[in-house]
């Protein structure tokens, strides 16, 4: 294991992410945007002990993997932008991209890089021996049905698929706990799984999981489950209003206060306690994001950094030439005109 290139992988998706945060801010990039800031260390872990020829099957939050793949970063922000000459003709956009030379596809759709996954897995049984595929998803994708039906079948039929489950304890505004039965971990390895669960942010710990799970896809063709934990810095998308409420009540709350108000004391609708119990589920929830904003999790880059930092020529080498790589792409964009041109 390298770890100052599993540091500069992880850094190279943040600096990019950051730029498009800016990008995105400043209205350049429609629709939402869904970033995997927080997930570094599972990716990089992950796809450090892919080889040739491996295929991942990605979530909505599709970047880190695709950055650390090595998708030239102009080609995928051109897509996010919606350039003609974006990955996939600027129609994608962030959610859904693909690459043929490296084999990776995300989709919107929860659930969809299961099947996809197992797809690939078993293509690679007929056309690439000793290739494996990857899932990613989040804990609440964990509840849809065709990604549970892709775990079993790849049980079934030995499929080599890694499935790769980002646990940040939130799906959009619900918190996932409340809505799974039971515990994760237990139910992957019910279908006959090997599973392991993980500290994300530790991304040698995530390195050496990612490599005995590869180990086992590629020598005895079985699949296996990875749980790691990690945490969501910028709420669900940008611009999350759950995250603008909780870490500005006093300026946000007036906003929405009105349209509360008027729900609470509707003729019709839900029971008065019903009505309360909702109310008492969107403050907590707000609550709690807001303490999550306080108790600042283990951030995996700056785990890392930490480690490294005896070297410190070193580190600034690697932060200043990625940034100069990310300064690069977004210039060339720039360079390009008005958001949606090709
Ligand atoms: C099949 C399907 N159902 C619902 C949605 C809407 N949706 C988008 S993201 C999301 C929450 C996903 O939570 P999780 O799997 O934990 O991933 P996270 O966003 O937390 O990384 C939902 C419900 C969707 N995109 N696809």
């Amino acid at each position: 294991m390298d770890l100052w290139k599993l540091y500069e992988m992880m850094l190279r998706s943040r600096l990019f992410e950051e730029s498009v945060t800016r990008i995105w801010n400043e209205g350049f990039i429609s629709g939402e945007m869904h970033l995997g800031i927080g997930e570094e260390g599972i990716v990089a872990g992950i796809v450090d002990n892919l080889e040739e020829g491996d295929a991942m099957a990605l979530d909505h939050r599709g970047t880190p993997p695709m950055v650390m793949r090595g998708i030239p970063l102009t080609s995928l922000l051109k897509e996010f932008m919606g350039f003609k000459d974006g990955l996939c003709g600027g129609k994608g956009g962030h959610m859904h991209l693909f690459s043929r030379e490296k084999a990776m596809v995300s989709s919107g759709i929860l659930g969809s890089s299961g099947p996809a996954a197992a797809g690939f897995a078993l293509a690679a049984q007929y056309q690439k021996a000793g290739s494996l595929a990857v899932a990613f998803f989040g804990e609440g994708t964990m509840n849809q049905g065709m990604l549970l039906e892709s775990m079993n079948l790849a049980v079934a039929w030995g499929l080599p698929v890694i499935f790769v489950c980002k646990d940040n304890k939130m799906a959009i505004s619900t918190v996932s706990s409340s809505v799974t039965g039971g515990n994760l971990l237990e139910r992957a390895a019910s279908f006959g799984m090997d599973s392991y669960e993980i500290d994300g942010s530790d991304v040698e710990i995530c390195w050496e999981t990612a490599r005995q799970a590869a180990a086992d896809s590629r020598k005895k063709k079985v699949p296996s489950y990875i749980h790691a934990h990690c945490f969501r810095r910028e709420g669900h998308f940008l611009g999350d209003p759950l995250l603008r409420i909780s870490k500005n009540p006093l300026k946000e709350i007036g906003g929405i206060a009105g349209s509360l108000l008027k729900s609470s004391v509707k003729l019709k609708g839900a029971s008065v306690s019903g009505r309360a119990g909702s109310m008492k589920t969107i403050f907590s929830i707000v609550g709690k994001t807001a303490r999550d904003q306080i108790i600042r999790p283990r951030d995996p880059i700056a785990v890392t950094r930490e480690k490294l930092n005896k070297d410190k020529q070193r580190l600034e080498n690697i932060e200043s030439r990625v940034k100069a790589e990310i300064d690069l792409a977004v210039n060339a964009c720039s360079k390009q005109g008005t958001r949606g041109k090709g």
